[in-house]
């Protein structure tokens, strides 16, 4: 399996993210990818490939081009405040205030255009965060060219930020650009399986609404769990787009034997939708030693979840997403594409 990988990751390294009255080192560290890449190449899946550049265009098919302006120029106008660390939100839009109008300071920007305080922009942020985008379309285009299956080693993650917001370690969402990415190729019917320990909220929020892309989630139940504001069994699509979205939120302590019994669900349900081509949002903090999650899946599972989604039998892009547990993470996306390919 071809995957596709940019050294730029490393200009993203956040110092902090907000969590619990105080800001805690980030999870969402470049050691992650160390990881993947060397157990990657120490299974023999396959050769490593640069990203080629897109640019913004397949970019703004997802997002809002205000919103990548902001991605785009945050840390200029950061650093004319005299601000030396990373940027991070403090103040919101919700409820019953103005969300009509973008703020002028940026400031009120960073709230403006996020869910969280856990997205520190840096002065290699964008670098990065388009790098991780081209992963995405570069492994997308494999997969059109006719690969069966392509490995996108994304980072940052990006199935937490929405057409117009970015949170939870997500910028850009690499998957939805990737799917979007398929249908503008031709692709009449694609499905987005997100398989990460937290709901995909941007992922869903892009394509609620839309008969064309099919998104299902397995997820820690968000009544309990981040990002707690979207993710619920009753969230089944909107307008053309009902019936096109299937949450399978899952309890804390949820083990194999529960994870793969709702992985059918989701599985015969993107069969039954008739896609032609599958995205998986790949997650591993679904893992038990994850440090903020709260299911209890084993290494040797991650294998099993692989092969599942292989048996769907469609052109395969996994595009990585969450996953903390640093030391074993390498092993868990590597058992992930190993029980795929076998
Ligand atoms: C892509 C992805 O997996 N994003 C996850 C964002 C989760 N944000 C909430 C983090 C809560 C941190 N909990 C720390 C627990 C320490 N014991
Ligand atoms: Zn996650």
């Amino acid at each position: 399996m071809l995957t596709i990988h940019s050294d730029d990751h490393r200009l993203h390294h956040g110092a902090g993210e907000f969590y619990r009255g105080r800001i805690v080192p980030c999870f969402e560290m470049p050691a992650r990818v160390e990881q993947i890449l060397a157990s990657v190449a120490g299974r023999g899946l396959g050769p490593v490939v640069a990203p080629v550049r897109h640019g913004r265009a397949p970019v703004e098919r997802v997002h809002a081009a205000d919103y990548v302006d902001f991605l785009a120029s945050a840390w200029d106008e950061w650093c004319a405040l005299g601000e030396i660390g990373d940027a991070l939100p403090y103040a919101w839009p919700a409820h019953d205030l103005r969300a009509d109008r973008v703020p002028d300071h940026i400031d009120g920007k960073l709230g403006f255009y996020s869910i969280d305080a856990a997205v520190p922009i840096t002065a290699g942020t964008w670098a990065a965060v388009q790098a991780s985008a081209d992963c995405a379309l570069t492994g997308a285009a494999a997969v059109l060219g006719g690969e069966r299956a392509a490995f996108a080693l994304c980072r940052p993650p990006g199935h937490h930020a929405g057409p117009r917001a970015m949170g939870g370690f997500c910028y850009l969402n690499n998957a939805a650009i990737a799917a979007q990415a398929m249908r503008d190729a031709g692709v009449v019917k694609v499905a987005v399986l997100d398989v990460d320990y937290h709901h995909g909220n941007g992922t869903q929020a892009i394509f609620y609404d839309r008969a064309d892309v099919f998104f299902a989630s397995l997820h820690g139940d968000p009544a309990v769990e981040y990002p707690f504001f979207a993710g619920f069994a009753d969230e089944t699509g909107s307008g053309a787009g009902q019936g096109c979205t299937l949450n399978l939120p899952l309890p804390w302590g949820t083990a194999a034997g529960a994870y793969l019994a709702a992985l059918d669900t989701g599985c015969a349900a993107i069969a039954a939708f008739g896609a032609q081509a599958l995205v998986v949002s790949l997650g591993v903090d679904t893992f038990a030693g994850d440090p903020i999650s709260h299911f209890k899946l084993e290494s040797a599972d991650f294998t099993r979840i692989g092969a599942r989604v292989a048996a769907l039998g469609l052109p395969t892009l996994f595009v990585m997403e969450g996953g903390y547990a640093v030391g074993d993470i390498g092993t868990n996306v590597a058992n992930v594409l190993e029980g795929f390919v076998h």
